[in-house]
């Protein structure tokens, strides 16, 4: 049988998955077959783990970047669920309740259902953000945690992380921000979404998504290690007596490709890439724009855009590797293999389309 391969990315615009760095793919694979889980016995990823979180902590702000508490999740859907465990394992109600705005990513509606905790969603502003008079009226006295998006999954938003801190923590609630796309572009803006901007508790940041790292590798990133405790269960016959990941084995190729891609690229190949990556977005958006599509301005590199579903469709046809937000608008996230060379042809498919 002929040998499987890898699809090509040249077609893929609407993923958040992209191109590792050559680094990240070397590291990660001379790191495969050591396990994280068990730092007793794989001592040299283990402290290859140790740089990741400082780094991950570093780029969030965190105002102790070496001793900050985090670890190397599977991906942004553990970091989440950890997040609300977490929270709901430090809160006293019987009936704990989680508020999220109606952008949070679906990892959360998981965590909900896992956990025994009620997600209660809040409407958005106009403009795709959370609104905080829905959120205030939300909270009560059984909120364990209220979540903010910094980067939404759809269009790329980031919610107004000091206000909703603020609502949690009166609330006696912790807050997360979920920044697992948008945390590697972040740091080049002047949004307020860090632990150096707001008291967050804890935060998602995804080497595997914008970090080019390779899969598997999110990143929960906590302002203190309490939050990490109140996940630990003991592992009797483990050298190491307390394990707080939700998995147990885990991926030795994910903490070392993440390490490779950060020592190389922070922080000024991750500013060239979102730099160019917002070119990319603004270019395409004005494309669109002038072909007298509804295009929603792209804050992060996000371009979302109401094209027909017969248009649409055609693209797919054609090998384009879109997809549409919930409302049904295209949606293209240029992550760092999205080229304007690409994108022209994208759009040159599209105009072929439309004729
Ligand atoms: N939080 C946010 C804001 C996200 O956008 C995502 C994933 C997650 C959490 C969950 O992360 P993991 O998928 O790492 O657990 N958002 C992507 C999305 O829904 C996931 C994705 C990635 C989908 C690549 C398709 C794809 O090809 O678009």
């Amino acid at each position: 049988m002929q040998q499987a391969e890898p699809q090509s990315f040249d077609r893929v615009l609407s993923s958040m998955c992209t191109e590792p760095h050559p680094a990240a793919r070397e590291a990660a694979e001379r790191f495969l077959a050591s396990n994280p889980g068990d730092p007793a016995t794989y001592e040299t990823v283990a402290s290859l783990e140790d740089r990741a979180v400082e780094l991950l902590a570093a780029l969030s702000d965190h105002p102790n970047p070496g001793s900050a508490a985090g670890y190397v999740t599977s991906g942004g859907t553990e970091a989440n669920i950890q997040a609300v465990r977490s929270a709901r394992n430090r809160h006293d109600a019987a009936d704990p309740n989680v508020v999220a705005p109606e952008s949070a990513h679906f990892s959360f509606r998981k965590a909900a259902e896992l956990l025994g905790v009620d997600l209660r969603t809040v409407p958005l502003e106009s403009d795709y953000r959370a609104d905080l008079a829905a959120v205030d009226a939300a909270v009560n006295a059984s909120t364990a945690l209220v979540v903010g998006v910094a980067g939404t999954t759809e269009y790329g938003r980031v919610d107004p992380i000091p206000e909703l801190t603020r609502i949690a923590h009166d609330a006696g609630a912790m807050m997360h921000v979920d920044a697992a796309w948008g945390g590697f572009l972040l740091p080049f803006t002047d949004h307020d979404w860090s632990f150096g901007d707001a008291p967050i508790d804890t935060l998602t940041v995804d080497p595997h998504k914008f970090g080019r790292a390779a899969v598997p590798a999110g990143g929960l990133v906590a302002r203190e290690s309490a939050a990490l405790d109140a996940l630990a269960v003991e592992t009797p016959y483990l050298e190491t007596r307390s394990q707080a990941t939700l998995t147990g084995t885990r991926s030795g190729a994910g903490v070392a490709g993440a390490v490779a891609a950060m020592d190389a690229l922070w922080p000024d190949g991750y500013r060239g890439a979102a730099k160019r990556a917002a070119g990319n977005a603004a270019w395409l958006a004005g494309a669109l724009d002038d072909r007298g599509y509804d295009v929603v301005d792209p804050e992060l590199p996000i371009v979302a855009a109401a094209v027909p579903d017969e248009e649409f469709t055609a693209l797919r046809e054609a090998g384009w590797k879109i997809a549409r937000t919930g409302r049904g608008d295209l949606r293209v996230v240029c992550m760092p293999h999205v080229t304007r060379s690409g994108l022209t042809a994208f759009v040159e498919e599209l105009d072929g389309i439309r004729e």
